[in-house]
């Protein structure tokens, strides 16, 4: 069975496009964020990227996974997966079939922002996962997490990083409306990148292929499609550069030569000059320590942490 509520209105998104690109291009420095990579080619390219020799992320955590989904159903007798991000990876199945194999798995809730990457995947686990209620949600994870379906106890899963996307203020309301949203007992599984040297993480953000290049320079084609802007994409370098005092990695669309940009659908012009920078994603890397500070003070308690033999990511589980 498939059920999806929708709790965003059909112009949401290009409404939050809109805001988004007025406020980061008439900021000083100039920002983008990374949420509008994530057009159809941004998600080809993206995938892309977890298979590049140089970016390890993906391939690390789902080694975890694979040693762990046994003990992960073990420790939360789950009876509903929520997953955060639309959910019908490799890595989805892991932990589905982890926890299926248990036998107390009931519900899979996908939650995402695009409908159409949601029905996919919704359909798509239904098809492979006929005993599940698959019951999604159309959604923004800075939003609606008191809305999650299904039966107790959840687990909720933010996989992949994600979560170093956003600033620790924004890290901080994110991990507290999830523990609000969560009845005590009830679980968040993280997965998190962790510090390591510098040349393996910048590789991992600009890799010999170019391929991270394109998945930056993207976020202007969805700009000059979706606002009409007339950016020349072929005129902005890709930057990624570690930043030792945030323990971040930054990704920067550099302009190679000044240039004004139009962009009709919010009324602006933009100038940039020879060489400005613009910031187009952070991917914040951790400590144990600074994990378990975050979760603790948002009123999460530990029960487990887990990494990939290299010690290069982790997989965290805590209870609400
Ligand atoms: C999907 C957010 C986990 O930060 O590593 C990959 C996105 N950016 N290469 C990350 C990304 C550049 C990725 N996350």
């Amino acid at each position: 069975m498939t059920l999806i509520d929708v709790h965003l209105t059909p112009d949401y998104t290009s409404r939050a496009l809109r805001e988004d690109a007025r406020a980061g291009l008439t900021a000083d420095p100039k920002w983008l964020a990374p949420k509008w990579f994530y057009d159809a080619r941004g998600s080809e390219l993206f995938e892309q990227i977890t298979r590049l020799p140089e970016y390890y992320p993906t391939r690390a955590e789902r080694e975890i996974l694979q040693a762990r989904a046994a003990e992960i159903a073990e420790l939360t007798g789950a009876h509903t997966l929520v997953e955060l991000g639309s959910g019908s990876s490799e890595k989805t199945r892991l932990l589905l079939d982890g926890l299926r194999d248990h036998g107390t798995l009931t519900t899979f809730v996908p939650l995402d922002v695009s409908e159409t990457a949601l029905r996919e995947a919704a359909a798509a686990i239904n098809a492979d996962y006929p005993e599940l209620t698959v019951h999604g949600v159309v959604g923004d994870f800075t939003a609606h997490l008191d809305k999650l379906p299904g039966d107790a106890p959840r687990v909720v899963a933010f996989l992949g990083g994600t979560i170093g996307n956003l600033l620790p203020t924004e890290r901080e309301t994110f991990y507290t409306s999830v523990r609000e949203g969560l009845e005590p007992g009830e679980w968040l599984l993280l997965g998190t990148d962790l510090v390591k040297n510098p040349a393996t993480l910048v590789a991992a953000y600009d890799d010999s292929a170019g391929v991270t290049g394109e998945f930056n320079r993207n976020v202007l084609r969805v700009l000059n499609r979706q606002l009409g802007a007339d950016f020349d994409v072929d005129a902005f370098s890709h930057l990624a550069v570690w930043n030792p005092e945030n323990e971040w990695i930054e990704m920067h669309l550099r302009a190679d030569r000044a240039m004004r940009v139009l962009i009709p659908e919010i009324g602006l012009e933009v100038d940039f000059a020879e060489g400005e920078e613009m910031s187009t994603e952070i991917s914040a890397k951790f400590h144990r320590y600074g994990v378990e500070a975050e979760l603790g003070k948002a009123g999460f308690t530990p029960g487990a942490w887990w990494t990939d033999t290299e010690e290069r990511f982790a997989l965290s589980l805590w209870q609400a």
